[in-house]
């Protein structure tokens, strides 16, 4: 059922930090009173318009920090596709076709095909969680993600033995992605995770940020979150994930081995070549803060890496 109450409407038209937090505390009581926000999931996940989202809060999933604010997280981004400048993307990704979409399942798997957005979608329930996210550059913010985990997803399309990695790709639409025209990166963008790194619980797809749709500039409609990890392997505009036996070279990794390696996991203790990853500035905050192995979220995956010299595999 569908009750939507005046103020409900504006506060989805306000970005302030504080009117979104009480908009979240309403939608966590009107979630437990079941009622619902908005009609017609999931084609509503689809429209390049902001359009409000229905999730459940998942708490123990989510860091109490902090949320970084709105204008900020749409404001300031890396999407190459739209220019390496980090306020290009909000001014140009509105170029973005998001609608139709469409994801092909490729590879080492039982059940393989492409597949429409809303398909992915249908009868899938969203939830919340409040993520750090850490640039490999430096900075960080705090960020109220809507998704679902992406493992849920990979195991639906049954995986066989020789699915080792999943590589996921960007889409690559010159006419919509004035970026492409230069060769800073070897287009589509790429990017992968182990298997085991893919089917964590942590490992979410998103399709929204402070409870509405992703912004074109965030990744619209489909971003992967991986969020021990340094920022870039959390690929935007998804529209192809491959089983692989093979570890994938990720479009980073092809532009500078020595730089960026596959695994990237936020590590304070191996510096990238050019400067040192000891520190980070939180978006908003004038001091620079400590940075955290594995970006905080060590207690859920060091066990992944369990063995593995760190400094060998960065
Ligand atoms: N397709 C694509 N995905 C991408 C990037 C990109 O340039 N292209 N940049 C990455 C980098 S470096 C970061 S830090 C994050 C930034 O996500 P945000 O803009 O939503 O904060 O997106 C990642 N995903
Ligand atoms: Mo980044």
């Amino acid at each position: 059922m569908l009750i939507k109450k005046p103020a409900e409407i504006k506060a989805s038209e306000i970005t302030d930090k504080s009117v979104y937090l009480q908009r979240r505390r309403f939608l966590g009581r009107a979630s437990l009173l079941g009622i619902g926000l908005s009609a017609s999931l999931p084609g509503r996940v689809l429209g390049q318009n902001r359009q409000a989202l229905q999730f459940n809060k998942n708490q123990a999933y989510s860091t109490g920090e902090a949320l970084t604010e709105r204008g900020k997280i749409t404001a300031y981004n890396n999407y190459y596709e739209f220019g390496t400048d980090k306020y290009s993307p909000a001014k140009r990704a509105h170029t973005l076709t998001t609608h139709p979409w469409s994801v092909t399942i490729e590879g080492e798997a039982d059940k393989t095909g492409v597949f429409n957005l809303e398909d992915i979608l249908k009868n899938r329930p969203l939830e919340e969680r409040i993520y750090r996210l850490r640039c490999v550059e430096g900075w960080s913010m705090v960020i109220p993600w809507v998704g679902f985990p992406l493992g849920d997803l990979l195991r639906e399309f049954a995986p066989n033995s020789k699915a080792r990695f999943v590589e996921f790709t960007t889409l690559a639409r010159a006419s919509e992605m004035p970026g492409l025209s230069r060769p800073v990166l070897d287009w589509p963008y790429v990017e992968g995770l182990r298997i085991d790194e893919a089917m964590h619980p942590l490992t979410l797809l998103a399709v929204g940020l402070y409870g509405e749709t992703l912004p074109n500039q965030n990744g619209a409609p489909l971003r992967l979150v991986a969020p021990w990890k340094y920022g870039f392997k959390s690929i935007k505009s998804i529209v192809k994930i491959r089983f692989t036996d093979q570890q994938p070279v990720s479009s980073w990794t092809r532009a500078n081995a020595r730089e960026y390696g596959f695994y990237s996991n936020v590590n304070p203790d191996v510096a990238h070549p050019r400067w040192s990853q000891k520190r980070e500035r939180r978006i908003g905050d004038f001091l620079k803060r400590k940075t955290l192995m594995f970006n905080g979220y060590a207690d859920q995956v060091a066990s992944l890496y369990r063995g593995m010299d760190l400094k060998k595999y960065f």
